[in-house]
């Protein structure tokens, strides 16, 4: 066999359904194995682009998201989708061409170390250098993208590698369980949370992974404990429920760090450093157990005194079976803290000023989004807003990237949201700037007919970094720029564009663009006029008077 052929024939084995990328002259044995392969290649405009989408499938299923480029400048347009991947713990599988290696009439034409390069973004990173040991090269890659912590991989396959015979045979998945914690650790952190007064509960991203969604809640309904989120965190549990304290989706001086203040014991379920930290551990402060499937990283805001190492839904359901909830726990103050929060959450989500008040339209687009729609958030400062306003009600119904937090994310993740789940409403959210980053793919969006809703929305600046420079007392300077129009340049690739003209129209808007088929872009003028002033100034000064 071909050992192009062999590595669709290993990909095949691994499950892959969509590889996702550009190829370039090196990949075009690797392409033609693909014709007649169940995998569906998806042709995009960019590779980052493609890193996204495939880092967003890996999110969503538990397995690979694939994506490949060519060599040099293909490959080095993929690296911040690696970074993303490999931030985020998104299992993604990278594959690159490469000039052969054997023999070559190029000089150094396009030729970077790809596979070094890639090295400090991934957990795996390799060049094929022959066709015999493509599946073992495969099922490792593989087994490293999805394995906790998961993340990206990487493979080079040159050119003359490519088209090599083998008789070398597909490795198939190996089965195993992920190891349960010890009844030790169990035990000790049972007694810890038995002897706690003000025990607290944290959701962080790692429960977001799929095999959590099982035993999401027992724990909680059983011992009524309070729990907060963090943004990758959100929806595991349903936001709604009464024990729900709120969003870290500020580090300090929220509402929410009031609660955390009177804690002497948080429980930490899949939150690693990754993330923009929830809170700040102090010498002397409140202890935390770390539950996940690794042992923490230590960083000087996080050193937990106990780890439940293992299997999250086991560690959870063995939790939840040995705990004897305890009368001396004192929950009073928490709720206090989110009867305040619920307060201060409803401010401005009927605000009927245009441009957009961002509350009202988080308020908005949770009032058209079903139980399992999906939102895709590119980065910005409307990012805050909706981890902290925007209730979530099932895993991964809101995708942020909190972890690289990188702009251009949120059309590309989207995408790969409806492509994974077709029968769902999903919506890009994505402010003037980080759109413009990949809005190249809205061509790809129109090719594959998925029925998406785009919001733009414009403050013709990169407002989060505005936020800030208020914040830090500097001038107003060098961050704003214009904008093409949105509603042209939405139909001009086929896509229907939309101008909101009036805060009232949001909902009924939105609500003819998911009954209507295909890519809709809505242009959302944004008021920003009082983001510094809530959220550097009013949240911390009202938290305090609780
Ligand atoms: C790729 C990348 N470049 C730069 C940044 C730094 N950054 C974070 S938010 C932001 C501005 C975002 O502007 P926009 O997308 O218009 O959203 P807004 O905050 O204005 O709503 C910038 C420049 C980043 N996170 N990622
Ligand atoms: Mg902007």
């Amino acid at each position: 066999m071909k050992a192009s052929d062999l590595l669709v024939k290993a990909l095949e084995a691994e499950g892959v359904e969509y590889i996702f990328g550009i190829p370039g002259e090196e990949n075009l044995d690797f392409l033609n194995s693909l014709k007649g392969s169940s995998i569906k290649l998806i042709l995009t405009r960019h590779e980052q682009g493609a890193g996204f989408m495939a880092a967003t499938y890996g999110r969503l299923t538990g397995k690979a998201g694939v994506c490949l480029s060519t060599l040099g400048p293909g490959a080095t347009n993929l690296v911040t989708a690696a970074a993303y991947a490999q931030l985020g713990a998104m299992p993604m599988l990278m594959i690159t061409g490469q000039k052969p290696i054997k023999a070559s009439k190029q000089g150094q034409f396009q030729i970077v170390d790809v596979v070094d390069m890639m090295r400090p973004l991934t957990k795996f990173t390799h060049q094929i250098s022959s066709a015999h040991n493509i599946p073992a090269r495969v099922r490792e890659a593989i087994r490293n993208a999805e394995g906790e912590r998961p993340g990206a991989v990487h493979l080079e396959l040159p050119e003359d590698i490519a088209c090599e015979e083998t008789d070398s045979q597909v490795i198939a998945r190996s089965s195993f369980d992920i190891p349960h914690a010890t009844d030790h650790s169990i035990a000790a952190a049972v007694e810890m949370i038995e002897s706690a007064r003000h025990p607290l509960l944290l959701i962080g991203a790692g429960a977001n992974r799929k095999r959590f969604s099982a035993s999401r809640g027992v724990f909680i309904k059983k011992t009524g404990i309070p729990f907060f989120s963090t943004q990758m965190g959100k929806g595991v549990v349903d936001e709604r429920n009464p024990l729900f304290l709120g969003n870290a989706a500020l580090s300090s001086n929220d509402y929410l760090h009031r609660a955390i203040e009177e804690t002497d014991l948080i429980i930490n379920v899949g939150h690693d450093v990754v993330e923009k930290p929830p809170f700040y551990m102090e010498q002397g402060g409140f202890k935390v157990i770390h539950v996940n499937y690794i042992t923490a990283t230590i960083d000087p805001v996080y050193y937990p005194q106990q780890g439940v190492i293992g299997d999250i839904a086991s560690s959870m359901e063995r939790l939840t079976k040995r705990i004897t909830p305890q009368k001396s726990w004192d929950f009073s103050r928490f709720m206090e803290v989110k009867a305040h929060l619920n307060r201060h959450l409803l401010e401005g989500a009927e605000d009927e000023r245009f441009p957009v008040y961002p509350q009202r339209l988080v308020a908005d687009v949770r009032k058209v989004m079903p139980d399992d729609g999906i939102i895709a958030l590119d980065n910005g400062v409307y990012k805050i807003w909706f981890a902290r306003n925007y209730r979530a009600y099932g895993p991964n119904t809101v995708l942020l990237d909190n972890a690289l937090a990188t702009m251009g994310a949120g059309l590309p993740s989207a995408m790969a949201a409806k492509i994974v789940h077709p029968g769902r409403r999903v919506m890009a959210i994505c402010g003037d700037g980080g759109f413009m980053m990949n809005s190249q793919e809205m061509e790809t969006a129109v090719r594959l007919g998925l029925d998406l809703v785009v919001l733009i929305l414009k403050d013709d600046a990169y407002g989060m970094i505005k936020w800030k420079q208020a914040n830090m007392g500097f001038d107003d300077f060098g961050l704003d720029y214009g904008n093409p129009d949105f509603v042209q340049y939405a139909n001009s690739y086929g896509a229907t564009g939309h101008r909101l003209e009036s805060a009232v129209s949001l909902i009924p808007l939105i609500e003819e663009c998911f009954n209507t088929a295909g890519v809709h872009l809505i242009e959302v003028p944004v008021d920003y006029s009082d983001n510094d002033r809530i959220l550097n100034s009013d949240i911390k000064e009202q938290s305090q008077r609780i």
